[in-house]
């Protein structure tokens, strides 16, 4: 244990910096513990052990001006180890980050209402970059913000004029090196050579069940020189002069992403505590608080004590530092501004989530065709219309872009790669789960982003997807291939239970456009989203293009749901509600029953989420309660239509995996046919005879 001078004996006046260094980083440490142990939960060890890193990090280093946390130029820090929450919490209390957390808040640690909830909440707290607590979810997420940096960079800088050039600084734990995700992004971050891109890796060799020694064993540093990164090693987490200088090497370079080892010892002072699993996640006890402020050489009593000169402290090194960095941006933004404008302006609307002028100027529309095309098709010629006009619309597949059709086609697109880094498209590899995260650190850093792959392989992606929908950050996924439809791929390539497993996502919007027409009406609602990720769902196959003289206009979608068609005569004895390749069948179905006189109405459904967010009389007007004989029809699972037929309303979908085969065979196999639904809707109308208005 380092020997330690008691602050309370000194004259703060007198400390020399080194001693102010240790006062502040103790601070950190202490309020880490005392908030832990007064919400008999979280975390206290990983908080001590980190403390002097952390402090370096942002007293020393880091660009970021604590009265202006929104800088579009500051450095980034994530915390990856979301569950070391509290060594964040401290740190943006005692650098004064603006309206961020105060001393309150720490001492409400995990209670109702404060900004100090058990892991850093996007949104919830100024400061925290992204939401973190999912281990490797903020490794892959600082990939996206060091891609966005170095694309912000080549499209916006001029010479003498270098607004954008920010560093990433990610704190990650054993945990996140053991996770997938992190490994995805590290490969792809190496190959692109995201040279403005630090984690600083807390190898303290205990996770939960123990030891790492239980299970993981490989050496780091190999895995990421062979990743194509700078690796250092700093053998002490206390050694802030050695950290420093590991940070000032990763500075003075920027050619290739760089990781930082750091050996440290969770519970650091803890003296039964020190280097145990029971450090991890558990309140120290009151007791081994007590001796681990001895330790320190602190006040054994006090509680969330911030000595006095921590605060000037900090004023005079992050706080002033900052400012003047952040005034001089301002400054080069100003001159900047006058020389272009419309860049500037460019920037001003990414900030505010805007969209650009003129955006939807080329939206494509469709003729009626009986054939028609594959909604993927579709919607390739819409992205790309869009694209056209909207700079900042960037994004690729996971390596599926010839067949999502989701690559930007139009002269100077281009393709984002090592060393050119203005191109448009990106290409993520076979890396479908650090797609989806990288898609949110793209978010988060302004940039308006898109990705995509098969609808199946959305469960590869489901943890950034659901965090995506936490932070309200407005990305787009582009699932193709969307049902049995897809053909002879077969059962692994079919989605059947994905789209319900999407849909239970609080806050993803999931639309599933039914023909050509309504994808442009999707992506018009898309781009307006500012606060909602959203899953687009298209075909492989051809669907028809409505004639939409004979049908409602296309523009229904933004509704959720809209009645397509109505009986020419009379009220409705039925209604068949169809989403995306299912709409035809259904306006087949319709036809059908009409020629045997029984009048059914049309509903297109393409997004629950949107349809839930109408009014009552308009959901009513679409489904009226009066008609109880319905029939949904969706090449997914079943699970959740009875939500709109009812409990004895038909449910025509997937009760089972799909098979190999083509769609025709599997269409037939699996009930998804014109006399299928008409057969349902018969039994429905026997079933539900209409109550007379
Ligand atoms: C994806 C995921 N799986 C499991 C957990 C639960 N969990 C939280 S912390 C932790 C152990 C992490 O160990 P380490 O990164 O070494 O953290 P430290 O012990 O250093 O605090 C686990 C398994 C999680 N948060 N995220």
């Amino acid at each position: 244990m380092v020997s330690v001078m008691n602050a309370f004996q000194s004259n703060s006046a007198a400390q020399s910096q080194q001693s102010l260094d240790r006062l502040c980083i103790d601070t950190i440490r202490t309020l880490s513990m005392d908030a832990v142990q007064q919400a008999e939960s979280g975390h206290p060890g990983t908080p001590m052990a980190l403390a002097p890193v952390v402090y370096t990090l942002w007293q020393r280093f880091l660009r970021y001006d604590p009265q202006d946390p929104a800088w579009p130029n500051r450095d980034r820090f994530v915390l990856s180890n979301g569950h070391a929450s509290m060594v964040l919490y401290s740190i943006l209390h005692l650098a004064g980050v603006k309206e961020a957390v105060s001393l309150q808040d720490i001492e409400n640690f995990r209670q109702v209402d404060s900004k100090c909830a058990g892991h850093p909440e996007y949104r919830l707290t100024t400061g925290v970059e992204t939401t973190t607590g999912p281990l490797g979810q903020g490794c892959a997420t600082s990939v996206g913000m060091a891609i966005a940096e170095r694309w912000s960079a080549k499209h916006f800088n001029q010479p003498g004029l270098k607004l954008f050039d920010y560093d990433i600084y990610t704190i990650c734990g054993d945990g996140d090196m053991m996770e997938g995700v992190t490994s995805e992004a590290a490969s792809l971050a190496g190959h692109l050579m995201l040279g403005h891109l630090c984690w600083i890796y807390d190898s303290n060799r205990i996770t939960i069940e123990g030891h790492t020694d239980l299970a993981f064993a490989e050496d780091v540093a190999a895995r990421f020189l062979a990743y194509g990164w700078n690796v250092i090693r700093v053998v002490d987490a206390n050694d802030t002069e050695r950290f420093a200088q590991a940070i000032e090497t990763f500075q003075s370079s920027r050619a290739l992403p760089t990781l930082i080892i750091v050996d440290s010892h969770i519970g650091y002072g803890a003296p039964h505590k020190h280097d145990t699993s029971s450090a991890h996640g558990e309140p120290l006890g009151v007791e081994e608080v007590r001796l681990a402020k001895r330790s320190y050489g602190w006040s054994e009593s006090a509680k969330f004590l911030v000595p006095n000169g921590v605060y000037a402290h900090f004023r005079a090194g992050i706080g002033k530092r900052g400012r003047q960095l952040g005034a001089d941006w301002r400054e080069l933004h100003a001159t900047y501004a006058d020389a272009f404008p419309e860049l500037a302006k460019q920037i001003g609307h990414m900030q505010e989530g805007r969209l650009p002028d003129g955006w939807d100027i080329d939206l494509p529309s469709f003729a009626a065709d009986g054939k028609g095309l594959a909604s993927r098709d579709a919607s390739a010629s819409v992205e790309n219309a869009i694209a056209l006009h909207h700079p900042w619309l960037i994004g690729g597949a996971a390596d599926l872009a010839p067949s999502t059709k989701t690559h930007l086609t139009f002269a100077g697109a281009g393709d984002f790669a090592a060393g050119k880094y203005g191109g448009r498209n990106l290409h993520f590899g076979i890396r479908e789960h650090a797609m989806g995260a990288i898609l949110n650190g793209l978010a988060l850093a302004g940039i308006r982003p898109f990705g995509a792959s098969f609808l199946i392989f959305s469960d590869y992606m489901k943890p950034a997807i659901r965090l995506s929908a936490l932070m309200q950050l407005p990305v787009i996924t582009i699932f193709t291939h969307d049902s049995i439809g897809l053909g002879e791929d077969g059962p692994t390539h079919q989605p059947v239970e994905q789209l319900v497993g999407l849909r239970a996502i609080p806050n993803l919007m999931v639309l599933r456009p039914a023909d050509a027409n309504e994808v442009t009406a999707a992506w018009r609602v898309i781009m307006e989203l500012t606060h909602q990720p959203v899953c687009l769902v298209l075909s492989r196959q051809k669907l028809p293009t409505f004639d939409r003289q004979h049908y409602a206009a296309a523009s229904g979608l933004a509704r959720g749901a809209y009645v397509m068609a109505d009986p020419q005569e009379g009220p409705p004895e039925v209604i068949l509600i169809g989403t995306g390749s299912e709409v035809s069948l259904c306006a087949e179905a319709q036809l059908q029953l009409a020629k045997e006189g029984i009048a059914a109405r049309l509903v297109s459904m393409p997004s629950w989420e949107l349809f839930e967010s109408q009014d009552q009389a308009y959901r009513d007007q679409i489904l009226p309660p009066s008609i109880a004989a319905r029939v949904s029809v969706e090449a997914g699972s079943v699970i959740g239509w009875d939500r709109y037929v009812g409990a004895t309303g038909a449910r025509l979908g997937m009760r089972s995996f799909g098979a190999s085969a083509p769609i025709a065979d599997l269409l037939l196999k699996f009930g998804f046919t014109a006399k299928a639904v008409t057969a349902a809707a018969k039994i429905q109308i026997a079933n539900h005879p209409r109550i007379p208005s």
